[in-house]
């Protein structure tokens, strides 16, 4: 007894010791990993060692991705690209570079770049201060104006790295190079390429490898007409689950699908769109419930069951979901005469105190939008007095981006793997290793070493 306890005492030492070195080598390699990542956030990447692919790490979580051709760099570029008004735009210094293309007055600024920067194309000194457009705005003065340009270096190198677009002006895009913290602008495909081979940093394929590929998610919306995006046309473009799709691709690769079907109801989702969403292994699906089981009079009691049944089921299959509510339809254009007896403010809460419960059941996020202006602000609600117009939508996706990314980058969607060392060689020189099997991630566990008996 006495033995098989000291035994076991000694394995749990093993094993403790073990634990600990994995740790210690896994704290240790995201550390390094970390800095790695944190010194190249907002770089361009060649891979020297091979045809120079290029790869830009995402200033926001340090992973990479590939930049490929001309048109896809600079399509990509334009997709991480947030918006920016001139004001804060004119805080980050000019770069002398990519000013090629027709240039109108002759003042070595392309007419797309004076349209960009707001000078006149037609007039080399826009000021008529005697100091010409380009000069002034390299060398940091105002060329529509006196005096010097507000530079604001803190600004820019909160921002080092990412990319701009200008939501004043044509939409035009630059590059705010972390080295030199000054902005490049990426008129044309070649603009982007041309940035990226002057600014890349090169790379081997070991360091290469230690930065994280970008993660991919795969994001599915089930719901109705509103999921659907009905009175936002075009859909594809204004629909909330669009809009939702579209800020999920700033921060990860995304599949997208959206298996909504205009008046559908919870029954449906669970016997038709659930079992067609699981077939393409969402991480994250979020289901806007309520509103047609409320206007056509569905038992609380069966759309308890069937909210309870799907949500059942998407956390069986590990699936992060965002449970989105009702708003007070009752107040909308439509309803709001009474003329459907199902369509009351007791009602609605009564279905959104179902979500509500079942979401926090099964630890999903709960979207409360009866307590948002999709319920007060008929501005945002279509002609049709019942759906979510063009600017509804873009609310409604609003609050659901909040929540979806609490998701992702809170929860860990398809996170590597932690990386394990080898053990010392003679670490269990006198048991049994036994492997540590796979975890619930997918991972492989650290082996554990069994004492021989
Ligand atoms: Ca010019
Ligand atoms: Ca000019
Ligand atoms: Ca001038």
């Amino acid at each position: 007894m006495l033995e098989r306890i000291l035994s076991n005492k000694v394995f749990f030492i093993y094993l403790l010791g073990f634990s600990l070195l994995a740790v210690f080598l896994t704290v240790g390699y995201v550390y390094a990993q970390n800095s790695l990542n944190d010194r190249l956030k907002g770089r361009v990447l060649l891979q020297v060692e091979q045809k120079g692919e290029a790869w830009y790490v995402d200033p926001e979580n340090g992973e990479r991705r590939f930049l490929g051709r001309p048109n896809d760099a600079f399509n990509l570029m334009r997709d991480i690209g947030v918006g920016i008004i001139n004001k804060d735009l004119e805080k980050i210094p000019v770069a002398d570079a990519n000013m090629e293309g027709p240039d109108t007055d002759g003042d070595g600024l392309s007419d797309a770049f004076e349209d960009a920067i707001g000078t006149d194309k037609n007039n080399t000194d826009t000021d008529g201060d005697g100091y010409n457009d380009k000069e002034e705005i390299i060398g940091g003065y105002n060329p529509k104006g006196k005096g010097k340009i507000n530079i604001d270096n803190n600004f820019a190198k909160i921002h080092n790295g990412k990319v701009f677009i200008q939501v004043e002006g044509h939409g035009e895009a630059w590059y705010i190079n972390p080295v030199d913290g000054k902005r490049y602008f990426l008129f044309r495909p070649k603009d982007a390429f041309n940035v990226m081979r002057k600014l890349g940093l090169g790379i081997t394929d070991n360091d290469l490898d230690k930065i994280a590929k970008r993660k991919e998610v795969t994001y599915v919306a089930m719901g109705a007409s509103v999921t659907v995006g009905a009175s936002a046309d075009p859909r594809e473009v204004n629909g909330y689950a669009y809009l939702v799709r579209n800020a999920l691709k700033r921060v990860r690769k995304v599949k997208f699908n959206n298996m909504a079907i205009g008046g559908t109801k919870i029954e449906f989702f669970l016997n038709n769109e659930f079992p067609e969403a699981l077939k393409l292994n969402p991480d994250v699906v979020t289901v806007l419930v309520g509103g047609n089981d409320i206007i056509t009079g569905t038992s609380i009691n069966d759309f308890a069951d069937d909210l309870d049944m799907l949500l059942k089921r998407l956390k069986e299959n590990s699936i992060k979901v965002a449970v989105i509510n009702s708003p007070n339809i009752a107040n909308y254009p439509k309803f709001i005469d009474g003329s459907n007896e199902f369509v009351t403010i007791e009602k609605i809460n009564e279905f959104n105190h179902i979500s509500k419960e079942k979401a926090d059941k099964y630890g999903f996020v709960y979207v409360d939008i009866f307590n948002s202006k999709l319920s007060t602000d008929m501005s945002l609600i279509s002609d049709d007095g019942i759906h979510p117009n063009k600017e509804g939508h873009k609310f409604l996706a609003g609050i659901v981006i909040r929540k979806i990314k609490e998701i992702i980058l809170n929860q860990g969607i398809h996170e590597e793997c932690p990386q394990y060392s080898s053990p010392a060689l003679d670490w269990c020189a006198n048991g049994t290793i036994i492997s540590g099997g796979v975890d619930e991630n997918g991972c492989q566990s650290p082996p554990t070493c069994e004492e021989k008996t």
